[in-house]
């Protein structure tokens, strides 16, 4: 499997603006916000797209989908809401091949996305 921008933030050989992070979880800002909030939460294990996700990723997907929720409550977001997505792959909009949860919080979201 390729190595990407994620992994070299994940091993910390390029900077990012990171916000939490456990054993299996890493959690930056997006360097491109589209809400006020805007953080990807990766994976460490350097899974591609969610595709090709297993059934043996599926306590780390619970994981990984805990820890957004968890931030956003952390952060004040949880009573107005929010919103998680995971692209996969060209027609979902995915750029980097390394399974991430945005959260996006902060403004009205609307749908359907575009
Ligand atoms: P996507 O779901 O693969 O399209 O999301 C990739 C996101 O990664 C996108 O929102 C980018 O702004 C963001 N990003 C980043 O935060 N830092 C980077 O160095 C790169 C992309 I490349």
């Amino acid at each position: 499997m390729g190595d990407t921008i994620f992994g070299k933030i994940i091993r910390r050989e390029i900077p990012a603006d990171i916000v939490y992070e456990d054993d299996d979880v890493l959690a930056f800002r997006d360097l491109n916000p589209q809400a006020p909030v805007h953080v990807l939460f990766v994976p460490k294990k350097p899974i591609a797209t969610l595709d090709g996700a297993t059934v043996a990723d599926a306590e780390l997907l619970g994981k990984l989908l805990l820890a957004a929720a968890a931030y956003a409550r952390r952060e004040g977001l949880a009573d107005e809401g929010y919103r998680t997505v995971i692209n996969c792959n060209e027609h979902g909009g995915q750029t980097v091949f390394h399974l991430h949860v945005h959260l996006l919080g902060g403004r009205q979201m609307h749908w359907p996305p575009g």
